[in-house]
């Protein structure tokens, strides 16, 4: 790749064109999307598992019904994602082949267990609403495909948002045991909430090269001082503490200020340590093994047509 090829090509994401999957891109460029919108493809898929955890398990109808409904989202966004990944070259099987060796990443938050009904609040509240503020900006990615995708996939996370926050509220509203359930689960969320956003910009190995080809449009410590900006007062509406003895309102800055994150956690827990870890991708696998004979039968189906119409 010469400078001139890659000076035209920083030209056209400087003018905000969008990249479209024909168009002549940098191979550096297109690793990342693959990279990047791989693994928030496998962690659409295998963060259906904490939440599909409680769908028998729901209180009362409406809440499956909700419950449901989401976890079905976050396998569409998975689907819309794998298929933008796919217009860059890569394949299904690759990307999952990926995954299941451990290749591929997905995001540590999908690692925690799910212990109490109002895991279920926490994770829509934070964890929808850390994905939210990460996704917004990428509905504005230099790649089309990708941030068109992101266009319905955040409209689907506001109500995954709401729908958690609405759990949380009822929760701390309610008895003396549910108010301490939803402190519980904050307790248990907050910080792998805040470790969702990535290590700190100083480590963040292809932070500087995504800003610059507009993939990201903000920094990892960026969208986490947004998020926490955010989510204090909607913790303090709940009358919820957070577990953080440092939390505090920053008045010179004009953000809270907040405690040291463990990163020996986060690497432990990003590098297979976690307590679910195992779990997750035994049963990505089972369902990967499971599906085989349906993708054959798919391929059959497929020739056999093919042939049919060519007689
Ligand atoms: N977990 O150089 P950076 C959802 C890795 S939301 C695991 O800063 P980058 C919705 C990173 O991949 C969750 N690994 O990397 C939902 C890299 O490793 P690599 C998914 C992490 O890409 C809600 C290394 O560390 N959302 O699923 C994590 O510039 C509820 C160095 O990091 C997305 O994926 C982590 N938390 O920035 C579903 C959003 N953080 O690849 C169900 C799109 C970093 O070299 C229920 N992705 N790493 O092996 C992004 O915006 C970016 O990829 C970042 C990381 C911000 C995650």
């Amino acid at each position: 790749e010469d400078e001139a090829f890659l000076a035209a090509f920083q030209a056209r994401i400087d003018a905000e064109d969008k990249i479209e999957p024909n168009d002549p891109m940098p191979e550096g460029y297109r690793k990342t999307l693959v990279r990047q919108i791989g693994q928030h493809a496998h962690s659409e898929i295998v963060g259906m598992l904490p939440e599909g955890n409680w769908i028998t398990r729901a209180p009362s109808l409406r809440r499956k019904a909700a419950l449901l409904a989401k976890v079905q989202d976050e396998g569409g966004h998975g689907l819309y994602l794998y298929s933008a990944a796919e217009t860059l070259g890569v394949s299904r099987e690759q990307m999952t082949e990926e995954l299941l060796s451990g290749k591929a990443k997905y995001s540590s938050i999908f690692n925690y267990p799910t212990l109490t009904w109002a895991d279920i609040g926490a994770i829509g509240w934070l964890v929808d609403g850390a994905a939210i503020m990460n996704q917004i900006p990428l509905c504005r990615c230099s790649y089309g495909p990708y941030a068109r995708a992101m266009i319905r996939v955040c409209k689907e996370e506001s109500f995954h948002q709401r729908q958690g926050y609405e759990i949380m509220m009822t929760l701390a509203n309610g008895t003396a045991e549910q108010k301490d359930m939803a402190q519980d689960a904050l307790d248990r969320w907050w910080w792998p909430s805040l470790m969702m956003f990535g290590p700190h910009d100083s480590d963040s190995q292809h932070g500087d090269r995504s800003m610059k080809w507009k993939i990201k449009r903000f920094t990892n410590d960026e969208l986490r001082q947004k998020f926490v900006d955010a989510t204090v007062p909607q913790g303090e509406f709940l009358g919820l503490t957070f577990p953080d003895p440092e939390l505090k309102w920053n008045e010179e800055r004009g953000h809270y200020d907040f405690g040291p994150i463990d990163w020996d956690e986060f690497w432990r827990v990003v590098k297979g340590g976690g307590t679910m870890n195992r779990e997750r991708i035994a049963a990505r696998r089972k369902a990967w093994d499971d599906g085989k004979w349906v993708r054959e039968a798919a391929l059959a189906h497929a020739e056999k047509r093919r042939a049919r119409r060519e007689a």
